[in-house]
């Protein structure tokens, strides 16, 4: 999706013009994906903009970097702070935040530790993820004959900019296949997750997601939807899934913070149609949390005045 630039994007701890937030051609992460990264969306409210969650996605981005060893050089709370000012000076009433943690240039070669750990943000306004059409009438899914990497080879619970080749791959081939996105498969044969997106679907009347050890990111939509269905009354199973359990769905639908909670009306041409009684349930309420409408979930919004 195309992005409108703003006026500021902020790097190692200075606001500095869209058109020169650039990095060298020898960036360590350009060649080697050694970058951490987090997704955000910030709702515009009834008291001003307000960051999802913003806290629990930079403490992702900060294990996400443990885990490759990779130590961010700013708190948590100097990020919140940053991303904050960064949201106002752009005067920006809702959007999309990227922060960025890489390996900057200084050596080039697989080992990493000697170059700079470079940091960055960058906010933008952006629309429905998978498009207001797929938001209101679901997407068509496909299978992918790409699997999702192996805990050992890549850990899936951290959001590392190299492992998203793999998402890449996938996406490439279901977007080319005419489909709008992919399910992926873990090395087992069993479903983990999207390419970008957490998957949930609907078999007599429960609600079932692929737990962790399945290889899905930790997605903080995924953790929110189960929270706002247990408070709908509603049960959520995490469930070793297979394939079958997707062609024969009730109802399906992928999460997260790009695509929000997207209803699923096919996979490989197993039809479920228009979005079902939960997926709108969780969908409706997921929005008008987001957008401050509940005051009951403040404590996941984070006010940007
Ligand atoms: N799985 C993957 C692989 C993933 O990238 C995301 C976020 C999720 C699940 C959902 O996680 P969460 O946002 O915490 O609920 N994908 C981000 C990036 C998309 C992109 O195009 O870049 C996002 O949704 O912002």
């Amino acid at each position: 999706m195309p992005i409108t630039p703003v006026d500021k994007v902020w790097m190692n701890g200075k606001f500095v013009d869209w058109e020169n937030a650039t990095v060298h051609i020898l960036t360590h992460a350009l060649h080697y994906g050694t970058g951490v990264f987090e997704g955000i969306r910030c709702y515009e409210t009834q008291h001003g903009p307000a960051v999802f969650r913003l806290r629990d996605h930079l403490m992702r981005m900060e294990r996400s970097g443990k885990i490759f060893l990779t130590e961010i050089p700013y708190t948590v709370d100097e990020l919140i702070a940053a991303t904050h000012a960064l949201i106002k000076m752009n005067e920006l009433r809702s959007c999309y935040v990227r922060p960025i943690a890489y390996r900057g240039s200084g050596e080039i070669g697989l080992y990493p530790a000697n170059n700079p750990v470079d940091v960055a943000i960058a906010v933008w306004s952006w629309g429905a993820y998978l498009g207001d059409e797929a938001l209101e009438h679901g997407i068509r899914m496909t299978v992918s004959s790409w699997r999702r990497h192996d805990p050992n080879i890549i850990p899936p619970q951290a959001k590392v900019t190299g492992a998203y080749i793999n998402s890449s791959m996938a996406k490439l081939e279901a977007v080319n296949s005419g489909y709008d996105e992919a399910v992926m498969l873990n090395p087992a044969g069993f479903l983990s997750e999207a390419t970008g997106e957490n998957l949930f679907i609907v078999k007599d009347g429960e609600i079932f997601t692929p737990p962790l050890h399945s290889g899905p990111l930790p997605g903080i939509t995924r953790d929110s939807v189960i929270k706002i269905a247990n408070d709908l009354g509603m049960q959520v199973t995490e469930a070793v899934l297979t394939r079958s359990d997707l062609y024969t769905a009730e109802e399906m639908f992928c999460v997260g913070t790009a695509a929000e909670v997207t209803p699923v009306r096919e996979v490989d041409r197993r039809y479920i149609g228009d979005p079902g009684p939960v997926t709108l349930a969780i969908q409706q309420k997921y929005f008008s949390i987001v957008k401050g409408e509940d005051e009951k979930y403040y404590d996941w919004l984070d006010f940007v005045d």
